[in-house]
């Protein structure tokens, strides 16, 4: 098989990259190690920055996010119960879009294959190779059989635990690295959340946080350990802890309802640096893993391959590499960014066991100006609703 650009990964980056690609009449092929099923199920992120809602509705994928996505116009943070909205319309005259990543994910893959697009699902043991020459390629095997795309470029598409970047020889990347002691337990369940906007909250149990998919799913999160045991948190124990850190109304506030999913996320930040090798380059998660206090996983994905399409359409344009060359330093500043808004969020509104009482009473003091000062909370939504991208 050929193509021009090979990509490893049918998450956000690489179905939004191949969605960018066909825009520009760029022939591409995705393969992916799970099924289709899996990867349209797997429930992750769910806020989506103002401009990368823009880009999905203005690049002909997002009729269904504006028809079901939830425009959220701020966010509440909680102290030890009492809850503080920072309105992001007033303070940026912008929101945020509440859709699922795997709705994305749907969305994404439906209009690939609709318009002729090629995803090779459930492939095993892929490998990419020659890309520090003009002519590399990606083996895989599927069905028992070994196959093998030639393509220009590779595109490593294939999240955190990818094969893409272990294969960049020793001594290329420079690995930014910091893990927090502590992670998210996270359920979806089919009840309403407990309030229209998400509740961040912060108490002296540990953080909690109150999202949504729909008006009558509730995606909600508790602080615990980064290698939590699932099996100690039956649904009811889960439930109580919730109500708790949601405040003295908690128990009014919340309605239980069928737990669909649960699972443990343990936290970390982590960057490397560059993001290209020759002729693979990496995007979303293969490059970089923000903590998902300030919701920015997927954003991230999407402006790495925003910019990644750009260089790839001026190259077979013009035959020009200045796009691809400054794709690393185009990619990282805006990674930077969110990784310090990130750690912030998360430094800020979760209880680190190494704290001390000074560091508790600062941290509190943090919250309480970011929840009453205009200057201070402009700079929470402004990173929130997500930085400019030009
Ligand atoms: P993905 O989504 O991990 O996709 C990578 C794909 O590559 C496939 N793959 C392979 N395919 C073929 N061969 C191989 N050898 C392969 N190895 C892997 C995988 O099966 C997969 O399909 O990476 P991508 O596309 O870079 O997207 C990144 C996002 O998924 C991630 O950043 C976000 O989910 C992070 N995140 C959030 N981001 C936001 O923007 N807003 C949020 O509100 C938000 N909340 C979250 C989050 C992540 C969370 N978890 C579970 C990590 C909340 C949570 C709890
Ligand atoms: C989510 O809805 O899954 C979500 C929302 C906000 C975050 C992280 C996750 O900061």
């Amino acid at each position: 098989m050929r193509t021009q650009v090979g990509i490893v990964g049918a998450g956000p980056a690489g179905l939004m990259l191949a969605h960018l690609l066909a825009r520009e009449g760029i022939d591409c092929i995705i393969v992916e190690r799970h099924s289709r099923a899996y990867v349209e199920a797997r429930i992750r992120a769910g806020v989506i920055e103002n401009w990368a809602a823009d880009l999905l509705a203005a690049t002909g994928a997002g009729a269904r996010m504006q028809r079901e996505g939830l425009v959220h116009e701020g966010i509440e943070i909680a102290l030890h119960g009492a809850r503080r909205r920072i309105d992001f319309k007033r303070l940026t005259g912008r929101g945020i879009m509440v859709y699922g990543q795997h709705e994305v994910v749907k969305d994404l893959i439906e209009l690939r294959l609709a318009s002729g697009g090629k995803i090779e699902f459930e492939v095993g043991e892929t490998s990419v190779h020659d890309f520090d020459g003009k002519a590399p390629k990606i083996r895989y095997k599927k069905n028992g059989a070994t196959h093998e795309i030639a393509c220009d470029f590779i595109a490593g598409c294939d999240g955190f635990h990818g094969v893409s970047r272990p294969s960049i020889p020793k001594g290329v990347l420079t690995e930014y690295e910091r893990i927090y002691p502590f992670g998210w337990l996270g359920i979806l369940s089919e009840s309403p959340p407990p309030s229209h906007e998400l509740i961040y909250s912060y108490t002296s149990r540990g953080f909690g946080l109150y999202s949504m998919r729909s008006p009558t799913v509730s995606r909600l999160y508790l602080q615990c350990a980064p290698d939590e045991e699932l099996s100690k948190w039956p649904d009811e124990k889960v439930w109580k802890e919730l109500k708790t850190r949601l405040g003295p109304d908690g128990d009014k506030l919340l309605q239980e309802g069928k737990v669909l999913e649960k699972s443990v996320t343990a936290m970390r930040s982590f960057v490397v640096e560059p993001m290209q090798a020759g002729r693979l380059f990496l995007a979303g998660d293969a490059a970089h893993i923000v903590p998902p206090t300030g919701a920015k996983g997927m954003n991230l994905a999407i402006a790495d391959v925003l910019f990644f399409s750009r260089a790839l359409a001026e190259f077979y344009r013009s035959g020009k590499t200045a796009l691809l060359d400054g794709y690393t330093a185009k990619c990282l500043t805006r990674v930077w960014r969110a990784q310090r808004f990130s750690w912030w969020m998360t430094s800020m509104l979760h209880l680190n066991p190494a704290d001390s009482p000074f560091d508790r009473k600062r941290q509190f003091a943090e919250l309480d100006y970011v929840t009453t000062s205009d200057a201070a909370a402009k700079s929470l939504a402004e990173n929130y609703v997500g930085l400019p991208i030009d």
